[in-house]
């Protein structure tokens, strides 16, 4: 490390607030890791079981042989547990607070209320043909809606595929085609910083020309009041939908191993990768985490700004707070909007106590010196969370500071779709921290860091970073492609799960992720393989070829590079450059949008013809005096080409 390490020790006077003794920690984790099935059999308590479950771990990663089974003879519903369970003491405690885009609205949402709706629209998917097992696509906006259609779907055992509601009809028509889903549910438009944004036109051009042909309704809900297409054999009014049906609905028993969700995830080849959640280890695994992680406690007000079409959403928006029963908050809008300072005044006028959120939202905010902290005062925090991609230690101490007040410890968690649940992170008031460092494996989670030919790595170093043995909310497979699961996670390095990062381990012991070691970018905390970029790239009329890598971005922490040769004949022009980069954002998302274009008539090839990326990186990063060898190129001089030709001065 170039940098000294920022260490903030845990004082004695806090030592005494934290949920475990330092003693505690140590014994329960080696408990967890050492003897996890006792361990998992005690855990595993935390939700309500219709069937008690008496085999606990049943997991293989061998390789050709990869199985994962958590408390495979249990039955129990997710949502009777996120919802129906606390009824009886928690019916009038706010599950929801909602708060709107514009400051002037919001919405508390009871515990008795989230039930009605829930059950009232669970209904209707039933009334529409919906039954267990049945997938189902929801594309929504930050609204409670999103959470009562997950919900519902769990109610009645159907399999939900959340999309983010960023994505493009042809993103949308891929996950409906690959999970084969029955029916969508939508919104005619969301809001976001100001402006409204279409959805149902978005879903209207995916299900076009019967290219979705599983697809039997869409639900629409009414957010904005916006105009609409409407096919009356096919669309259905959310409102409608639910006018006349029951209030009761009873919770489908499903078995612990049964699907609860799907979600889809950027790999390193070019198709979104269909992560399977399954219902009982993984909302043990969301639940016990939501609590430790964030130390909650029964009257805090919990908010975490993911969006609810990310893991993150999912995991810590809905599924592990409302098992605990908390008061989970629901944003619509955006950190700048109206103004700089609006975190900070949500966290006031809602008092919130724990804050999760990510390292791109902090260094944006933090790009405008301590703007943010002017409006606020922020009193009410106590614990902070980081999550998406590598906090720098610079965001790290703005963040301890200036939002937290230097009084709130930040739990920096290191986690993946694939994993379900937060799996590397300190606990508050029971770990020191040290910024930047996600430092230490939650209970039940053995990390290990094995180099290039699969070596195990002991002490103070770094490498690429596994998990040795199978935890309860780890992804049981890939929708439809087993085979892809095994391939993926479990063929690298055998007998472990294989992350796709690389970490350090320092001489405490303690991790410091490093990034990915494969083709996935990381922009703004959102994944995106390099191949899904450049599919849609070369399917543009005017490009023969495409080599996407990421850069270091201040504020994004990587930005989108990207190469392309242009057909023959085609001149690459400004405007060109403008329809490529709409192109991007229309046939994949906003998110893929490039920051640098940079047309080529060749890219560096090996003789073998295999792209070069190394040396694109570097070109990228503008890092181009030390290229390593290039010896293998087939022609040498594209290289000074594009160093002369570079966008990132
Ligand atoms: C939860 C989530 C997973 C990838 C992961 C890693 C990066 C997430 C991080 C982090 C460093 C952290 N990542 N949290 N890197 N420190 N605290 O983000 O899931 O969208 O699947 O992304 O994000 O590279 O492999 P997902």
């Amino acid at each position: 490390m170039s940098q000294p390490t920022h260490i903030h020790k845990v004082s004695n006077e806090a030592k005494q607030q934290a949920r475990l003794s330092e003693e505690q920690y140590q014994r329960m984790y080696a408990e967890s890791v050492n003897d996890p099935d006792s361990f998992w059999r005690e855990q595993g308590q935390r939700i309500d079981w219709f069937t008690p479950y008496n085999r606990v771990k049943n997991t293989s990663f061998a390789p050709g042989k990869v199985d994962i089974k958590w408390f495979e003879d249990g039955t129990l519903n997710a949502c009777y547990n996120c919802v129906d369970r606390h009824l009886a003491e928690r019916g009038d405690k706010t599950a929801i607070i909602w708060e709107g885009d514009s400051p002037e609205v919001q919405d508390e949402i009871s515990y008795r209320t989230l039930h009605k709706e829930v059950s009232r629209f669970a209904n209707g998917l039933k009334k529409l043909g919906v039954a267990k097992g049945d997938r189902v696509a929801i594309y929504m906006p930050m609204v409670p809606q999103a959470a009562y259609a997950m919900l519902a779907c769990a109610r009645i055992g159907a399999v939900h595929s959340v999309i983010f509601a960023g994505f493009s009809p042809k993103a949308i028509a891929d996950r409906i085609n690959d999970c084969e889903a029955k029916l969508i549910i939508t919104a005619d438009e969301g809001r976001r910083g100001g402006k409204t944004f279409g959805l149902k036109d978005n879903v209207d051009e995916a299900l076009a020309d019967n290219r979705c042909p599983t697809i039997t309704h869409s639900v629409v809900c009414q957010v904005t009041d916006g105009e609409v297409n409407w096919q009356p054999e096919r669309d259905v009014w959310w409102h409608e939908l639910v006018a006349d049906v029951s209030h009761e609905c009873q919770p489908e028993v499903m078995n612990a191993e049964d699907p609860l969700f799907i979600l889809y995830t950027s790999g390193s080849t070019g198709k979104p990768k269909g992560v399977l959640h399954t219902t009982g280890g993984y909302l043990v695994y969301a639940s016990m985490t939501h609590e430790y992680v964030f130390d909650y406690r029964e009257d805090d007000i919990y908010w975490c700004a993911a969006d609810v079409g990310w893991i993150t959403g999912h995991s810590y928006i809905v599924y592990g707070p409302l098992a605990n029963g908390a008061t989970t908050l629901m944003f619509e809008g955006v950190p700048t909007y109206p103004g700089i300072g609006r975190i900070g005044e949500v966290v006031d006028k809602h008092q919130v106590n724990i804050l999760y959120t990510a390292p791109t939202a902090i260094r944006a905010l933090m790009s405008k010196g301590d703007a943010a902290a002017k409006t606020s005062s922020r009193d009410s925090l106590r614990v902070l969370g980081s999550v998406g991609e590598p906090i720098n230690p610079e965001a790290w101490e703005w963040y301890y500071e200036k939002i937290g007040n230097s009084r709130c410890p930040i739990m920096d968690t290191w986690w993946q779709t694939e994993t379900g649940g937060i799996m590397i992170t300190p606990l508050p008031n029971v770990n020191d921290l040290k910024a930047g460092s996600a430092t230490r494996p939650f209970f039940g989670v053995e990390p290990g860091l094995v180099d290039n030919d699969g070596k195990s790595l002991t002490g103070a170093t770094e490498g690429n970073l596994v998990i040795k043995q199978s935890w309860p909310g780890q992804a049981r497979t890939l929708w439809g492609d087993h085979e892809r699961f095994e391939q993926t996670y479990f063929s690298t390095y055998k007998n472990q799960y294989f992350t796709g990062d690389g970490a350090r381990r320092d001489d405490d012991g303690d991790y410091w992720i490093t990034g990915r070691v494969d083709d996935v970018l990381n922009v703004s905390g959102h994944r995106l393989g390099t191949a899904e970029i450049e599919s849609v790239l070369v399917a543009h009329k005017a490009i023969s070829e495409a080599a996407v890598v990421g850069f270091p971005h201040d504020v994004k922490g990587q930005g989108i590079y990207v190469y392309v040769a242009p057909m023959t004949g085609v001149t690459a022009d400004e405007a060109l450059t403008a329809e490529v980069r709409e192109w991007v954002r229309n046939e994949l998302s906003p998110i893929a949008t490039p920051d640098f274009i940079h047309w080529s008539e060749g890219l560096p090839k090996t003789r073998s013809g295999k792209i070069m990326r190394r040396i694109l990186r570097k070109i990228a990063a503008n890092e181009h005096d030390n290229l390593g060898d290039t010896s293998t190129l087939a022609d040498p001089s594209v290289v000074d080409s594009l160093i002369k030709h570079r966008l990132n001065k």
